[in-house]
């Protein structure tokens, strides 16, 4: 691939987009290749995956405003859907996805970011959604996902000004988790990946599957899946092993290659 770097160690995989001469940004080549490497992980093997940017100055500087320059409106659509077609595909990704944002995160890239489950960034970090200063609306799914992560009163705010916000305001209003010295921001990262996939995988999953979807139900919708996936876990080899484990003092030794029991 030219613009997608995809490493594997261990059970954590960390997926860099290269496309420095642009700051990383999303033309329709790496769209592809994003969505050809999210398609190529092992996920019964890799626990946790880490999306990054390659370069110290941007992990993705939004769509590539070139390429939609002349865009007709079906064209438009089309390469709208193509994004959100491979970010939903991160998002319900069945393993957890982190962002580790070591730049700007621009109108794409701050898309790109929100479909993640968890966001990290270096203390050099730009977030924003500059698309109505360039004539256009979030195009990857930014007008949900950024009223749904932030509030839809700061989402507003954010899109309709097109003001492009620090590592310090995001973390204020909940855009991302936590904010690192640059050169501390991959080892975090890794760190938090790596005590994520250690513990129980059917449980992870279950847990990422009872957010992300109860989020789009009624409470009582809510707490029933979650009875329904808390209830899946029982019998399994992560279950029996986990409880077990805990009665005898020993520790609990998960199944290399994820089964579903
Ligand atoms: N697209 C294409 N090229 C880009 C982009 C981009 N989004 N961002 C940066 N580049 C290129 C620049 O053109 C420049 O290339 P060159 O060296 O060949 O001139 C190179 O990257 C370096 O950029 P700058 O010289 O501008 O670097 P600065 O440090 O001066 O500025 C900024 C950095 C502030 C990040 C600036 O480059 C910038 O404002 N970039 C655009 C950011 C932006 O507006 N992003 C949002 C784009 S719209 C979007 O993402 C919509 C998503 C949904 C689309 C749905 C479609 C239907």
């Amino acid at each position: 691939m030219a613009f997608i770097n995809l490493e594997t160690q261990g059970a954590v995989a960390v997926l860099t987009i290269d496309r420095p001469k642009a700051l990383n940004a999303l033309n329709s080549s790496v769209l592809e290749e994003l969505d050809a490497a999210i398609d190529s992980l092992d996920v019964n093997a890799v626990r946790c995956l880490v999306i990054t940017g390659a370069g110290e100055r941007s992990f993705v500087a939004g769509a590539d405003i070139g390429e939609m320059s002349t865009l007709t409106k079906a064209e438009g659509t089309a390469f709208g859907k193509k994004g959100n077609d491979v970010f939903r595909k991160i998002e319900t990704l069945p393993i957890p996805v982190i962002a580790a944002i070591n730049g700007f995160a621009l109108g794409g890239g701050n898309e790109l970011a929100m479909s993640c489950d968890i966001r990290i960034c270096s203390e050099s970090a730009i977030f924003g959604q500059p698309e109505v200063g360039l004539g256009i609306t979030p195009g990857f799914g930014g007008t949900q996902r950024l009223a749904r992560l932030v509030s839809p009163g700061m989402a507003k705010q954010l899109i309709y000004t097109g003001r492009n916000i620090k590592a310090d305001e995001a973390k204020r209003i909940g855009l991302v988790n936590e904010v690192y010295p640059a050169e501390e921001l991959m080892p975090a990262a890794l760190k938090m990946a790596a005590g994520i996939a250690k513990n129980a995988p059917i449980a992870v999953r279950a847990c990422k599957k009872a957010i992300n979807e109860g989020l789009d139900l009624d409470m009582d919708a809510a707490i029933a899946l979650e009875e329904e996936l808390f209830g899946s876990c029982f019998e399994t080899h992560d279950q029996v092993e986990g409880m077990g484990c805990f009665m005898s003092r020993e520790k609990p030794k998960p199944k290399p290659v994820f089964t579903n029991n």
